[in-house]
């Protein structure tokens, strides 16, 4: 049984290693997902090593431990116990405190903080709600215009509140999918009407909560044109499953094409 038990968790073992070193990651098209695709592989190393070593060392002692006739007292002495178990959680808390860091940098790059502002960024406002995405630009003025809660009536064609009276919300872009243009910077300000919301573009590799009265800024540079699928990866309401978006990534001269057109 010791031995059956043995074989079966070694090749479970083998079977995982082979699934999970497999790429599964979908395809990249920002600058910044590199990075985020390094870590992702360096954290499966790491702890695929963890992962092979500490299986195949459970198995080999559930068959040298197995039941048999044992001299009493012949194990190890109490005070070996302690000390590898203290050296065990020594090395999994290094581990984890380490990749934490390493993720916490990562995250911090998406984090625009000014980080962009020197570069001439393409400015868009994502709003959330249930269960839409809209994108707001704000024209050729750079400025967005005023918002109130109580003005917001999709009904009415003005799902975000944009006050008219306001001269900055004149030249404001309000479009359901998210245009951006390749290879340049953009800084996106989230903002959530109702529920906490998560905008997930896999391909870019950007995640980040929508929460209602916070406004939540990203950063990242789109790198491939193309049509991509922006989700909401927070269980939002029932019509969560529905909340979603394109996102299409143009050169910019369609891109500038776009900002004219919609005008
Ligand atoms: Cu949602």
């Amino acid at each position: 049984m010791a031995l059956a038990l043995l074989i079966v968790l070694s090749l479970l073992t083998l079977a995982s290693c082979y699934f999970f070193g497999q790429s599964w990651l979908p395809l990249l098209a920002s600058a910044q997902g590199a990075n985020i695709d390094h870590q992702f592989k360096l954290d499966l190393i790491v702890l695929g090593i963890v992962f092979f070593v500490t299986q195949l060392a459970l198995a080999f002692f559930v068959w040298k431990y197995r039941e048999r006739n044992v001299r009493q007292g012949s194990g190890p002495s109490p005070d070996t116990t302690t000390r590898t178990e203290i050296t065990w959680l020594a090395i999994a808390a290094l581990l984890f405190l380490g990749t934490n860091m390493i993720g916490a940098t990562l995250w911090a790059d998406g984090d625009v903080a000014g980080k962009s502002a020197a570069r001439n960024p393409v400015q868009v406002e994502v709003n959330a709600v249930q269960f839409r995405w809209y994108f707001r630009y704000p024209g050729p003025d750079g400025k967005f215009g005023r918002t109130r809660p109580e003005l917001q009536d999709a009904s009415e064609g003005n799902p975000l509140g944009i006050d008219h009276t306001d001269p900055d919300s004149k030249d404001d872009i309000v479009s359901s999918t998210l245009l951006l243009p390749v290879d340049r910077d953009v800084d996106l300000t989230l903002k959530a009407q109702d529920v906490i919301h998560s905008f997930f573009v896999p391909t870019l590799r950007v995640k980040q909560d929508a929460v209602p009265g916070h406004l939540i800024t990203i950063h990242f540079t789109p790198t491939r044109p193309g049509e991509f699928d922006v989700v909401c990866a927070e269980l939002c309401g029932l019509g969560h499953y529905q909340m979603n978006a394109k996102l299409k990534v143009l050169d910019e001269e369609h891109f500038q094409e776009f900002l004219k057109q919609t005008r």
